[in-house]
């Protein structure tokens, strides 16, 4: 099922840009901008605030690959594929969702639904049938779960990931807290074993770190835009902390050369070794939650 725009609250909205279909939200507490072509969550502004979020100036909103940044979802597998010629990530990032329900709550906050299921293009890549459901809540945090149900028989091993984009003000001054203890792989030396994590995290730039045993909540100080970015997780076991640096970055059509000065990706879900395994008629889901602090005090 779809909603037509007759059906929507009025804090919700439906507008294109080029080939892409977004929905609109606003709302007391915040604006946002999310598009159906693979139910990325392109923008958050809560009042008074700048974006949570960052897009490239050179993304592509024509339909033919995910769009640069946001909250990209990975799904049902996160990162290379292991099969040759699948794509990375997943496949839902780069498909059209239904908009299943949209609802303005008494809390001020609004919820919609975001639906994919099983289809002919998608069982050449992933063979049980399912459903997959992201809810996105916009009110003075930004809330999103990611919902998985399976059916058939066979209990099924997936990664997942919501590999949000956060607008920063410099890569190079920040940290992020919170990955005490957690096993850090590092992509960026694959020669290098795996080992635990101790104090804040920095960008570096470049990184391409996975964390793995890490259900904790993480901070990013974001210390030259005087904010600290809260992120709370629920089921959620790995983080996975990304920036290309400006030798990495030239190879990314959508990102210029001094893009990644923008941006850090601190990503939440379940990667590598806590890969889940979902049984059919046994719903699995996990969550994040985002909130701006200001340190300007
Ligand atoms: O999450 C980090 C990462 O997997 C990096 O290795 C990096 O290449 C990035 O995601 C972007 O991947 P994409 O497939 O969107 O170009």
């Amino acid at each position: 099922m779809r909603l037509a725009a007759n059906q929507l609250p009025s804090t919700v909205s439906l507008s294109t840009r080029e080939g892409v279909e977004l929905i609109e939200i606003e709302n007391r507490f915040a604006k946002a901008t999310i598009t159906t072509f693979g139910a990325c969550v392109l923008s958050y502004i809560p009042q008074d605030q700048q974006d949570l979020l960052w897009v490239s100036d050179q993304a592509i909103y024509d339909g033919t690959k995910p769009v640069r940044g946001g909250i990209p979802v990975c799904w049902p597998w996160f990162g290379k594929a292991t099969t040759e010629g699948y794509p990375a990530h997943g496949f839902v990032r780069s498909q059209v969702w239904q908009l299943e329900s949209a609802e303005q709550l008494e809390s001020g906050t609004t919820q919609i639904c975001l639906k994919i299921e099983q289809a002919e293009l998608s069982k050449n890549y992933f063979k049980p049938d399912f459903d997959l459901r992201l809810i996105v809540e916009v009110g003075q945090t930004l809330r999103l779960t990611l919902s998985t149900d399976l059916q058939g028989l066979d209990v099924t091993d997936i990664t997942e990931a919501l590999h949000t984009y956060f607008n920063v003000a410099n890569p190079q001054t920040l940290t992020i807290s919170g990955l005490d203890g957690s096993t850090h792989l590092d992509k960026l030396n694959e020669a290098r074993l795996p080992e635990q994590q101790h104090g804040a995290v920095e960008l570096k730039p470049a990184r391409d770190s996975v964390y793995q045993n890490q259900p904790n909540d993480m901070i990013i100080h974001d210390t030259d835009n005087q904010r600290n970015i809260h992120i709370k997780t629920s089921n959620a076991n790995s983080a996975v902390i990304w920036n290309p640096g400006p030798e990495i970055v030239k190879g990314f059509a959508d990102i210029s050369n001094q893009g990644w000065k923008e941006f850090a990706c601190v990503e939440s879900g379940n990667v590598l070794a806590d890969a889940v395994k979902v049984t059919p008629q046994q719903n699995h889901s996990f969550s994040v939650e985002y909130w701006i602090e200001n340190c300007s005090n």
